[in-house]
Order: structure tokens, then C-alpha cells, then sequence
């Protein structure tokens, strides 16, 4: 049961070793108990925690209820969604960046919603594109005129949705928009460097009045990938599942070989060249990796 008592709730945020977890007695301020660091276990923001408030010292987080799933970046549990961020421009869109924070997603299961911001600057036409071809919900937003935030909104509805994306590309602006007040600090964008500045510096929780959550996150400039065998990244790849049963070899890599049905949508424009590129980068730095290290 995850019922919100004055000794449970939903952890909100963590900042330098205090975790501040929502009950029904309001905000409450701990610490993680003892055992967590020495089993190494870190509660995350959205983990559902128990908490002990001794008669004096710090509350403790005492226990973390099962988590339905977790990402590793950013650091958070039990959300039911993603929206992957990326600005049509300013900072010019990482495609390859943005394609792995997707297979996170992918990985972890959850919803996602592809969210082009910024279109006020630039239409974000082809980046939408790319990713209904690629068969995602994609929503077109401007932050800035307030374009989309109502659809945005209520796809939000009933979830927990975790903001990702590149710095700068406008995730704390939708949701002060979303949220309707100043929850979140934001920042400009470093137009020469095309760069965010790092304005979100931790993630954080909040409840939307129509009963959903979001989690703002701290936004990245790269993305390390999660050591799997690469040859489990196709399925991370929605594209390529339909047509990833018909290649020639069965352990078709997907990436050269003669009868690959993947590279046959490809050039037959059904697969996204961008897609397929940081497929290949991304199987490349997997094929790296030592048995051990997966
Ligand atoms: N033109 C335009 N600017 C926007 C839009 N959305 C956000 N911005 C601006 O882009 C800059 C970065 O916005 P933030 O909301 O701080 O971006 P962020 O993704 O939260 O960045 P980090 O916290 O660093 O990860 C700010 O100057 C915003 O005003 C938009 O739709 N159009
Ligand atoms: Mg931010
Ligand atoms: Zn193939």
C-alpha cells in the first residue's frame, strides 16, 4: 500500500545527504538511515519511503518500498513517463545525445513524450519528423508563447513524468507553465557556446493540481550509455522492431551487413538517417565494453 500517512510519503527531493519526502504531516527533512550507505542504497526522488522521526535528531528515511522501475540518469524512481526535451534550437539540437536519453526511457519502460520546445524560433518540423516517423508521441511547444502547454498538460494527467533533456532547452520553463507559478529557476542559454548553463542543479517533485506529478531535472550536455550487450540496443530502437526479424543473419548487427532489412528501411527513407547514425555510435561504444563490465 502507498498510502501518504504522517510516517510515509513520496521523497520530493535530496540535496546534499537530506532527502525532504511528502506526508500527510507535510514536508519532512531526513536522513537516510545508517544500513542505506553502508549497502549503498540511495533513495531517489519519487521513491516511496517510510519514515522515522525519533524524540530527538534527525528524521530517518527507515524504508523504500519496491520501486516499479529506476533511472539511472537522471536519478529518479517510480515515474510512469518521460518527456525527452530537445529545443528546435538554441541550443542546437544533439541528436545523438537526445537518442540516447530515448533508449533510457526505452529501457526503463515508461511513456514517452518527445517534446520540441522552442518552435517559436524555429519551426521544429523535422525534428518532428524524425520521431513520428520513428513512431513517438511528439509534441510541438513554445514555452515562450505558451504554445502546446494545454495538450502538454493533459498528458500529464495521472502520471509521473520526469523532464529530461539538454541544458537549456526549456524543461523548468514548461513547467512553470505547467504549474503555473515560479516553481523552478531558469536560465539563459549561452547563444556563442550553444550552451544551457546548468541552471537545475537537483532533481525535484512537485504535484500537479490535476493529480499527476512531474520532476524537474538538472539538464546534460552528454549522456553515458547503460553497459547492456549490444545486441539488445536494436530493441531499444522502436523503428527497427518491425522490420529487425527479416535480416539475412540472425545476429544482423544492423549496422553493415548485406541483407540487413534495417538498413534496407533505411535507404528506403522508412528509418531516419539520424536515428540509425546514433544507433551506430551508440553500437560501437557497447561493443567496447569487456564481458565483465556488462
Ligand atoms: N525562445 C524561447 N526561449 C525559451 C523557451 N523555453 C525556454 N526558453 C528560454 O531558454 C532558457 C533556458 O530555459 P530553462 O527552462 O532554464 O531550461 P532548462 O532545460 O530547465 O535548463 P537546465 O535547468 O540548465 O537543464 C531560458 O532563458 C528560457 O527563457 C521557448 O519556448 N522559446
Ligand atoms: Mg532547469
Ligand atoms: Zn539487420
Amino acid at each position: 500500500m502507498r498510502e501518504i500517512t504522517d510516517t510515509s510519503g513520496i521523497i520530493e527531493k535530496g540535496i546534499g545527504g537530506f532527502y525532504y519526502v511528502r506526508t500527510a504531516d507535510g514536508l519532512i527533512e531526513c536522513r537516510a538511515k545508517g544500513l542505506f550507505r553502508k549497502m549503498k542504497i540511495t533513495p531517489l526522488v519519487g521513491d516511496f519511503v517510510t519514515v522515522r522521526r525519533p524524540e530527538t535528531g534527525y528524521a530517518l528515511v527507515e524504508d523504500i518500498l519496491p520501486r516499479t522501475n529506476q533511472f539511472e540518469r537522471p536519478p529518479v524512481a517510480n515515474v510512469t513517463q518521460m518527456a525527452a526535451v530537445v529545443a528546435s534550437a538554441n541550443p542546437r539540437p544533439n541528436l545523438a545525445v537526445f537518442d540516447r536519453l530515448l533508449t533510457e526511457g526505452e529501457r526503463a519502460g515508461v511513456n514517452i513524450l518527445v517534446c520540441v520546445n522552442k518552435t517559436d524560433i524555429s519551426s521544429g518540423e523535422e525534428l518532428a519528423k524524425i520521431y513520428e516517423k520513428a513512431g513517438f508521441d511528439v509534441l510541438r511547444l513554445s514555452a515562450e508563447r505558451g504554445e502546446g502547454i494545454d495538450t502538454l498538460a493533459d498528458r500529464l494527467r495521472d502520471n509521473v513524468t520526469v523532464f529530461s533533456g539538454n541544458s537549456g532547452v526549456g524543461k523548468s520553463s514548461l513547467l512553470n507553465l505547467i504549474l503555473g507559478r515560479e516553481a523552478f529557476e531558469t536560465g539563459a542559454v549561452s547563444e556563442r557556446a550553444q550552451r544551457g548553463r546548468h541552471t537545475t542543479r537537483h532533481c525535484e517533485l512537485v504535484r500537479l493540481e490535476n493529480g499527476g506529478f512531474v520532476i524537474d531535472t538538472p539538464g546534460f550536455g552528454s549522456f553515458g550509455l547503460q553497459p547492456i550487450a549490444a545486441s539488445e540496443l536494436a530493441a531499444l530502437f522502436r523503428e527497427f522492431d518491425k522490420y529487425a526479424g527479416n535480416c539475412r543473419f540472425q545476429d544482423c548487427s544492423h549496422t553493415v551487413e548485406k541483407g540487413c532489412a534495417v538498413l534496407e528501411a533505411l535507404n528506403k527513407g522508412e528509418i531516419s538517417e539520424s536515428r540509425h547514425k546514433s544507433y551506430c555510435n551508440m553500437y560501437e561504444e557497447l561493443k567496447k565494453l569487456k564481458e565483465w563490465e556488462l
